[in-house]
C-alpha cells in the first residue's frame, strides 16, 4: 500500500495573493486571520473547501482565501452554501457576510438554515452598520444612531442576532471579536467541527463608519469570557439571558452548543437518496406516474 501522510496545512496555505481593499483598521482583517488560523487548525485541504458570502464589505472574505469562493448575491449566502453543501457534502462549507446582509435583506434565510441544522458555519461580520454602501443604518444599529440615512437618529430598536438565532433553535452560537484573535480562531474551529448549523457572530468594526465605542481598542476593555464567567455552554436557557446583554456587555464565547445536535440535513437527505436510489424508477417510466389510472 502507497505510503499515504497527511498533509499538514499552515495558517498561511489559506491566505491567497489578493490583497485586501478593505479601509487600514477595518475588524476584517482580524477575522480572515482568523479564519486562516482555524482552517489550519481543522486541516481540510483548500480545495476541499467552499466559502459562500453575500454582497458587503465583509463579504469579499472568500476571495482572501484559497478555498473555493463564491461572492454570491446580497443576502443569499445561506441558500446557495446550502445548495453546496446538499450537492456534495463532503465539502467544508463556510458561508460569511455583514449584518445587513445576513439580518436584513438576508434574515428569512437564516432560520431556515437553522432548523434544517445543515453542516455548515456562518460567520456574520457585525459592524452594526452598511459599510460598502457608506454607512447607512443596518439592522443591528443601535436605536439613535446618526448614520447617513438616520440624520436625526435612529428610531428603531436593533435586530439581536445572538436571541435571533437561539430562538430559532440554533445549536451551535458564538461571538467573538478580532481584539481577541487567537479566541476567535478557536470559535471558528469549534464551529467548524461542531456536526451541523454553527453560528459565530463577530464584533467586527468598522473604523470608516462605525462608532468609536465599538472599535478594537474599545473591544479589548469591554469584552468579557463566557467561560472566565463559568458560563455552562449546554444551559440553553442562560445562554438567552446572557444574549439580552447583545449592544451592553460584549461577551466572548459559546454561548450555546447542543450536546446531541441529532442528524443534520445532509445526511438526511443523502439517506432519502440512497433509500429511493434502491427503488429507482427507469427514466423513460417517470411521467408514467402522472397517467391517470
Ligand atoms: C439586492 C441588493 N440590494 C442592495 C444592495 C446594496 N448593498 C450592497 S452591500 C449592502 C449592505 C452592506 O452592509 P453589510 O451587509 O452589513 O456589510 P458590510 O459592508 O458592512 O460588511 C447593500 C445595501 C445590493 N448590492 N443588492
Ligand atoms: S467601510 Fe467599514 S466595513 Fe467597509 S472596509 Fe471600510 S472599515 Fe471595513
Amino acid at each position: 500500500m502507497p505510503n499515504s501522510t497527511p498533509e499538514i496545512f499552515q495558517a498561511k496555505d489559506y491566505k491567497s495573493e489578493l490583497k485586501p481593499i478593505w479601509c487600514p483598521g477595518c475588524g476584517d482583517f482580524g477575522v480572515v486571520q482568523a479564519i486562516y488560523r482555524a482552517l489550519a487548525s481543522v486541516g481540510r485541504s483548500p480545495h476541499e473547501i467552499a466559502f459562500v458570502s453575500g454582497i458587503g464589505c465583509s463579504s469579499r472574505i472568500p476571495g482572501y482565501t484559497t478555498a473555493y469562493g463564491f461572492n454570491t448575491v446580497h443576502g443569499r449566502a445561506l441558500p446557495i452554501a446550502q445548495g453546496i453543501k446538499l450537492a456534495n457534502p463532503d465539502l467544508l462549507v463556510l458561508a460569511a457576510g455583514g449584518d445587513g446582509d445576513g439580518f436584513s435583506i438576508g434574515g428569512g434565510h437564516v432560520a431556515h438554515a437553522i432548523r434544517r441544522n445543515i453542516d455548515l458555519t456562518y460567520i456574520v461580520m457585525d459592524n452594526q452598520i452598511y459599510g460598502l454602501t457608506k454607512g447607512q443604518l443596518s439592522p443591528t444599529s443601535p436605536r439613535g444612531l446618526v448614520s447617513a440615512s438616520s440624520v436625526f437618529g435612529s428610531l428603531e430598536d436593533p435586530v439581536n442576532p445572538l436571541s435571533y438565532v437561539l430562538g430559532y433553535g440554533a445549536r451551535f452560537v458564538a461571538q467573538g471579536t478580532p481584539a481577541d484573535m487567537a479566541g476567535l480562531a478557536t470559535l471558528i474551529e469549534e464551529g467548524i467541527r461542531f456536526p451541523g448549523f454553527a453560528f459565530i457572530n463577530v464584533q467586527s468594526p468598522c473604523i470608516t463608519y462605525g462608532q468609536p465605542d465599538a472599535q478594537l481598542k474599545a473591544h479589548k476593555s469591554m469584552m468579557q469570557s463566557l467561560s472566565a464567567l463559568g458560563h455552562n455552554s449546554a444551559d440553553r436557557l442562560r445562554a438567552f439571558e446572557l444574549a439580552q446583554s447583545y449592544g451592553e456587555t460584549l461577551y466572548t464565547g459559546v454561548f450555546y452548543r447542543d450536546e446531541h445536535p441529532g442528524p443534520t440535513y445532509d445526511q438526511a437527505v443523502r439517506e432519502r437518496q440512497q433509500t429511493l436510489s434502491a427503488r429507482a424508477v427507469p427514466r423513460d417510466r417517470i411521467l408514467d406516474a402522472f397517467i391517470p389510472r
